[in-house]
Parts: C-alpha cells; structure tokens; sequence
C-alpha cells in the first residue's frame, strides 16, 4: 500500500497522534510521514522518523512545514481535551478552533488535498438521547471542549459546501490504548485504571460506577481513520462528523473486567467534576451512516480489549 502521497500528523505525541504515526509509517514508510508537536516527541518517536516542532495556532509554521515536506494530507491530531478545556476555556477554544482554521485553509488554497480532523462523541449534550444517539439529533454541548468540536464540525461541513475541501472526521468515543496515555479528557480513566492494576495498587475513580459511556479500543480507532481516509470520495456523505461506536461500559464493568486478571485490586469511586462532564454525554452511540457510507465495523469488544491490554502492558 506504500504510495507517493506524504502525510504531517499535527499532535504526533499525543494518545491517538503517536500511534496512528506509527500505522501510517508501517503503510507508506517512515520518510512519508512526518511527525509533529510542541511537546517534546519520545525517543521511539523520533527514531522512528522526520519530526518536526511545530505550534498548531502558528499558521507560518505549518505552512512551511507542509511546503519542504511537499505534504498533501494533515492529520490535525492537537486539540485541548474536555476536562482541561474546562479549567482554560479560551485557550482551549483558541487551540482547537485556530488550529483547524489554519489546516482547513491550507486545503481552501490548494496547498494540501485531504485533512482528517477529529470529533468527539463530546459533540452532544444534556438534551441528546442518551441511547444510541443518531447521527443528526439534538446537539447543545455543555462543555467548552463541545462546544469548540462542534463549532469545527459546521466549519468542516461549510468548508467541504463552499471551497470543495476533502475534510473526514469521526466522533470518537473514549479511547483505550496500551502506546500511549492520554492527557485531560474525562474518560482517561478507561486507561489509568489499567496502569493502577498492573502495579498492584488500587485506583480511585473519578467517575461514578454506574456512569456508562460510549468506549473504543485503539486498534479500532486507528483502522477507522485509515479506512475513512482510503474511502472513496462518492462514499463520504457526511462531512461534519460520523458518529463511530464500538461498545459502552461504566467503570463499574471494565473494573470487574480487570478483576478477573488481578484478583487483588481493588477501587474506589470518588466522583469529582468531570462527573458533571461525562453525565452530560450520551451511553451509546448509533454510527450506522458510517457503516453503510464506508463499510465500519468494530473488531474488539469490552473482553477483547481488557485480554489485549494486559497482553501489551
Ligand atoms: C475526552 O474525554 O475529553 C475525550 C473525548 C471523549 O473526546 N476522550
């Protein structure tokens, strides 16, 4: 599948930006695909291949990058997540939404071809079904980090409209992986609580029990990107944002999940204010307009995830 095309992930050190660096390098080799970040990359990252520093709300920056790199498709992976974006609301909103401006403009002009950009199932709000939320319905964000993925959700969908950008999006449900940690978001707890379990120390959640949310493991979030990407052009329909699900648990289910692995850890729930965040979100998600429009399917369930994270941790 190697080709000619050469992609910058912008937010290459982040949860999802540093493992969809290395699948895109493992596709098309390690010189088509340069990394970037403000935070420092990790060894493995930068022996892996080109990384350039980079701010995301610094349009020269990018635009120069994108031109000695001959770049044609961006993966704007640098984003504020909801839990931060709570205690810095304008610099949130001024990362997320400057950042995406730039890159959308970068396409507007002819200077990229495609840009995958994600949302979030953060995109819904208090007034959504809770239940296998639709692609179109009710949207009223209640958090910052919302209501700046939503925002860039109708720019996308304009940009797309009136200057014919290739923008694809997916809203991701909260992500679980074993490469990398993830930084600020309201269901990092799906993934701390396993790095607690393996030390043999018990873990203190943030979230009540019985709080269901819409949950996906990295192997699936990654393919999804890949496949949206690779999807013909006819086939994308939507271009705000697919809904994209996997599976939905509370942390009371991954926690018995986990037990049966290390039959002596133990946790305790003690909700604090990313509990107002995460009951303002739905429990599950319908995405079948990304089924039928290009053909997802998810692969790992709750049992298929907890089995693979303690096979890699
Ligand atoms: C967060 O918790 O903020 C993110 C998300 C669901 O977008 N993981």
């Amino acid at each position: 599948m190697k080709n000619q095309s050469k992609h910058l992930i912008i937010g290459a050190s982040g949860q999802i930006g540093s493992v969809l660096t290395t699948s895109l390098r493992h596709l098309h080799g390690a010189s088509a695909v340069v990394a970037s970040d403000i935070k420092k990359p990790s060894q493995e990252l930068l022996a892996q291949g080109p990384f350039e520093p980079i701010d995301a709300t610094d349009y020269d920056q990018i635009f120069s990058i994108v031109k000695r790199h001959n770049i044609d498709t961006v993966y704007l992976m640098a984003a504020m997540l909801s839990a931060n974006a709570e205690k810095r609301p304008e610099k949130a909103w001024d990362l997320n939404m400057t950042s995406l401006f730039h890159v959308l403009n970068l396409a507007k002009l002819g200077h990229i071809k495609q840009v995958f950009w994600p949302s979030s199932i953060a995109v819904f709000g208090p007034s959504t079904p809770k239940v296998n939320v639709p692609q179109h319905t009710i949207m009223e964000p209640s958090t910052v980090y919302g209501i700046s993925k939503l925002a860039g959700e109708r720019w996308c969908d304009y940009y797309h409209k009136t200057y014919n950008v290739d923008v694809r999006s997916l809203r991701f449900p909260g992500l679980i992986s074993w490469q990398s940690m993830p930084g600020g978001g309201t269901t990092d707890y799906a993934v701390d609580i396993f790095h607690k379990a393996i030390a043999n120390a018990s873990y203190e959640c943030f979230l009540s029990e019985d709080t269901a949310l819409p949950m996906m493991y990295m192997d699936d979030a990654i393919r999804a990107i890949l496949e949206l990407m690779n999807a013909k052009i006819d086939n994308i329909k939507i271009r705000s944002s697919y809904n994209l699900s996997a599976m939905s648990f509370t942390p009371k289910a991954l926690y018995e999940s986990i037990v049966k692995y290390h039959p002596s850890f133990k946790i305790k729930y003690r909700p604090d204010f990313r509990q107002a965040i995460a009951d303002s979100w739905p429990n599950s998600i319908d995405d079948s307009f990304a089924q039928k429009d290009w053909g997802w399917s998810p692969k790992f369930d709750l049992d298929a995830l907890v089995k693979d994270m303690f096979k890699h941790l």
